[in-house]
């Protein structure tokens, strides 16, 4: 009796303990039982982030028939079921949206994204066993994915530099190129700013607004490295009006510490902390916060196609975001948050642009960005892995050319220069410059609403990369 009264005293204590037990709480217990992951989708504005995540979505749930054979989980049918959630903080990724842009006649990509979303995906799975006349056990696997604006991501690199190295960074920037052409007398107007003179809203209202079309003119063009990213969304928040000064290398630091607090040195200088205190780290702290792994998507056949400068112009976008990873070896960063991520997946994004046979040349090629953009020390802690993925396939591959639906809704053929497995050299630069790859409208697929199979290259060998080793 006294040993049964004490098991049922131990079991209402545990049930106490259990009930007390929060949200945070399990979810680190089922991160501890290797059935939680949190993953981190980046990649700038138009990388295919949001269309990546619809479709992982997607295969996920009608994983039977969805062509997963690299995937062992899905192609020995141990997923059962997929339940979608919110996330206790952000507003829900919106799957249903997406599916239903893809399943449209015509078909529409996924939106454009201009809030930061996410959601939580409860994967029922059978346990793999080792004796095919018993039934493996069910378990729950959580997966939590994240979805963002991918200009937000631009403006990480500014939490590197205060507001006279970023304005003299930018400066440089825009003496030479592209920028230098696009910029024409925005430039001088910039120059000829004293940042020792009174502040003048007015004025500096107008310029703000130049450099605004500016930067949306750069985006255009297909250059990456736009700082401050967020300008460019059609976003209604009020975020503080600053714009770089691009003759501060003309004064002394002591003169410029000394300039008066409504000098125009002085306020931009205020609203760039503002922006990034109010705007940027937040938005760095929830992305990184809890994310075991990333995935970053590199758009490398648009920077390809676009030239030398815009190719060079997107690895050091990259390279200037990585260095966010660089844990220890940024003071700075430390202190606002550590990034613990334990694995990044390079994805070069949308290779149903291009020819099968040249699939490979495309990987060992963003091996090579990798290799360019990721410095040992990120390389020492974090498991890094390349791969190429389309999330929805837009094309037939007749073996020397292409056929795809084009956005006027007609069939075209497309043909391609050679992808060159290695950064390309003058010549290849040459035949690529003469390659202008269409956007390409999404397969008519109505069935997508009931479940119908979503083509795609590679996905399954992605969620082997990213959760096969969880099943
Ligand atoms: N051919 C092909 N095109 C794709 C694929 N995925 C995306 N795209 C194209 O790329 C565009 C951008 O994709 P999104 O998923 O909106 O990109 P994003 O990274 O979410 O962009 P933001 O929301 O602006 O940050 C789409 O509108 C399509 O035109 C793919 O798998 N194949
Ligand atoms: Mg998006």
């Amino acid at each position: 009796m006294a040993m049964n009264s004490k098991i049922e005293q131990l079991g209402l204590r545990l049930n106490k303990t259990l009930d007390g037990i929060d949200q945070q709480a399990s979810k680190w217990v089922s991160r501890s039982l290797d059935k939680y992951l949190s993953i981190g989708i980046t990649g700038f504005s138009g990388s295919g982030k949001s269309t990546f995540i619809t479709s992982l979505i997607h295969q996920l749930k009608y994983s039977n028939h969805a062509h997963l054979g690299g995937f062992l989980p899905a192609r020995d049918e141990r997923l059962l079921g997929v339940e979608l959630q919110a996330l206790d903080d952000l507003p829900l990724f919106d799957y249903q949206e997406g599916i239903q842009a893809l399943a449209s006649d015509p078909p529409r990509w996924p939106a454009s994204t201009t809030q930061i979303s996410g959601c939580r995906l409860i994967i029922e799975y059978k346990k793999k066993t080792m004796l095919p006349t018993f039934t493996g056990e069910t378990r729950r696997f959580t997966l939590e994915l994240r979805d963002y604006p991918g200009e937000w991501l631009l403006d990480i690199a500014m939490l590197q530099q205060d507001y006279a190295q970023w304005s003299m960074d930018t400066a440089a920037l825009c003496s030479k190129g592209i920028r230098h052409q696009l910029a024409k007398d925005l430039l001088a107007e910039l120059n000829s700013l004293d940042p020792l003179a009174k502040f003048d809203e007015q004025r500096i209202d107008a310029v703000f607004v130049r450099y605004r079309n500016f930067l949306v003119t750069c985006k255009t063009d297909g250059l990456t490295y736009i700082q401050p990213g967020r300008v460019l969304l059609p976003d209604k928040t009020d975020f503080p009006v600053f714009i770089p000064l691009f003759n501060l290398h003309s004064y002394s630091e002591q003169q410029l510490h000394k300039a008066a607090e409504d000098s125009l040195y002085k306020v931009m200088q205020q609203r760039y902390k503002s922006y990034l205190k109010e705007f940027v780290q937040p938005f760095y702290k929830t992305f990184f916060r809890g994310i075991d792994r990333q995935v970053v998507l590199i758009d490398v056949l648009k920077a390809l196609s676009g030239g030398k400068e815009k190719f060079d112009d997107m690895v050091i976008a990259f390279s200037r975001i990585i260095d966010c990873y660089r844990v220890g070896n940024n003071a700075f960063l430390n202190r606002l948050f550590s990034p613990q991520v334990e694995k990044i997946l390079f994805l070069a994004s949308k290779p149903d642009r291009i020819l099968m046979n040249q699939h490979e040349a495309l990987r060992r090629l963003c091996d090579e960005i990798i290799s360019h953009i990721c410095p040992q020390s990120v390389r020492n802690r974090i498991e890094i892995e390349t791969e190429i993925a389309a999330a929805v396939r837009s094309t037939h591959d007749h073996s020397d050319h292409l056929t795809a639906r084009l956005l006027d809704g007609k069939y075209g053929e497309l043909r391609h220069p050679a992808i060159p497995d290695q950064l390309p050299d003058s010549t290849q630069w040459q035949q690529l410059s003469q390659w202008n790859p269409p956007v390409l409208q999404a397969p008519i697929n109505p069935d997508l609403l009931i479940g119908g199979r979503l083509a795609h290259i590679r996905m399954d060998k992605v969620l082997r990369d990213l959760i096969g080793d969880k099943f």
